[in-house]
């Protein structure tokens, strides 16, 4: 019997896009994340005596800034060898051989399979064959799988891979293959990587993506980690998933229908913060709260939202102090019941607020706002234009977007000063 901790888009270093714009953002902790999450990756390697770590591409972000990068690498594996515990690699697309200039030969006992061919190495003492192939550049289009031999008869096989498998939703498709092209190859586990969420594809054989070890921005979220795999009788026996992340993302939707008042929404909000808080063991939470949902306190949330945020992050800082950062609060509860009755009066203000809901959202549709959206563009700081939620300004969606938000802001405070109450 012997184990291996399979893990897979670690990304270390990841740069922070975006956050700069965020003053009370825990930059520090969030940049250093990562690294701490694979020292913990390494720290539970040791603790579980595991035969080997398997790494399935994108342990970078990209090309190195500098070489701390990599001494980082070679301090953690470095660990592992004085165990004893032997790293075997595949490069994804984010550290494809051919993006990396700055690189370092690699530790004794790490290996990274070639990216001109199926590489197979066997581990003699374990009865293992673990077959695998690197990224070469970063856009594989190709079936990578394809190329994998067949299994070797009496050993326990292993393929290693970087692969957003049959399509995954926000993962570009790279190495694309099917399940059954996995499954022909007759091995007994499929350890994958690219896909940022964990899941068990298939038990028969076993086809897993760990996810990445840590959530890096609101799009990951929930506990990230690696999975701990149990081989007995070159059968998988179990498969673990274990949590490394030392921050947690969670997105928080609140359902604020037939809320009394301001207060009650921040109940509500309260709830979800503290349940967080409680599944998050002690870790940092970054959180976004997003308010769903229909109630005639709508049109005062939405008109000022300044001072909605502001609440939502001084509750945050009351129940978890600076554990719970709030990354943003959005408002989307929606006030149809009051809204209709006022827009089918005959009024001037029915007329004024069905004028505004009625400008299309197009930028050409609207006098003056491509001008705008110029100087904007000339005046927002790079980083803002990049990141997981970027200022898309060429983008006509986008733009579609916040003149719809601006709409609905506007009404609300118009219904707020005059008509309603
Ligand atoms: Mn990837």
């Amino acid at each position: 019997m012997f184990t291996f901790i399979h893990a897979a888009d670690i990304h270390l270093d990841s740069p922070l896009r975006g956050l700069s714009r965020y003053e009370s953002a825990p930059a520090e902790s969030i940049r250093n994340a990562c690294r701490r999450a694979f020292e913990n990756l390494v720290d539970r390697a040791i603790e579980e005596q595991v035969a080997f770590v398997l790494l399935a591409g994108d342990l970078y972000d990209g090309d190195w800034k500098d070489y701390s990068t990599g001494i980082f690498l070679k301090l953690q594996v470095g660990r592992l060898g004085q165990h004893g515990i032997r790293v075997f690699a595949v490069l994804g697309n984010h550290d494809a051989a051919n993006k990396m200039t700055k690189t370092l030969e690699p530790p004794a006992n790490m290996t990274i399979l070639s990216s001109r061919r199926v590489e197979t190495i066997l581990a003699d003492d374990l009865s293992v064959a673990i077959h695998g192939r690197s990224f070469g550049q970063g856009q594989v289009s190709d079936n990578l799988a394809a190329h994998f031999p067949a299994a070797k008869d009496g050993l326990f096989n292993i393929g290693l891979l970087h692969t957003s498998l049959d399509g995954r939703e926000g993962h570009a498709p790279y190495a694309p293959c099917t399940v059954d092209d996995l499954r022909s190859k007759g091995y007994q586990y499929w350890a994958l990587g690219h896909v940022h969420k964990y899941e068990v594809v298939s038990r028969d054989p076993w086809i897993v993506f760990p996810g990445c070890i840590q959530g890096r921005h609101i799009k990951e979220t929930g506990p990230k980690g690696c999975v701990l795999v149990t081989v007995d009788g070159g059968a998988v026996k179990e498969v673990e998933n274990i949590p490394l992340d030392v921050l947690r993302w969670a997105f928080c939707r609140v359902d604020v229908t037939d809320v009394a008042d301001v207060r009650d929404v921040l109940n509500r909000v309260r709830r979800h913060m503290e349940a967080e808080r409680d599944v998050a063991d002690g870790r940092p939470i970054a959180m976004r709260i997003r308010l769903e949902g229909t109630t005639g306190l709508c049109d005062e949330l939405a008109a000022y939202p300044e001072r909605l945020e502001q609440e939502v992050r001084a509750l945050g800082a009351e129940i978890a102090g600076e554990d719970l950062w709030v990354e943003r609060v959005e408002n989307a509860a929606t006030n149809r019941m009051d809204l209709d009755s006022i827009l089918s009066d005959d009024t001037v203000f029915g007329e004024l607020l069905n004028e505004i809901l009625a400008t299309p959202g197009g930028p050409e549709a609207i006098g003056g706002l491509e001008q705008v959206i110029d100087d904007l563009r000339r005046k927002v700081p790079p980083e803002a234009l990049r990141g997981a939620s970027p200022l898309s300004l060429d983008d006509a969606e986008f733009i579609h977007g916040l003149v719809e938000e601006a709409k609905h802001l506007l009404v609300g405070r118009l219904l707020g000063a005059g008509g309603a109450r």
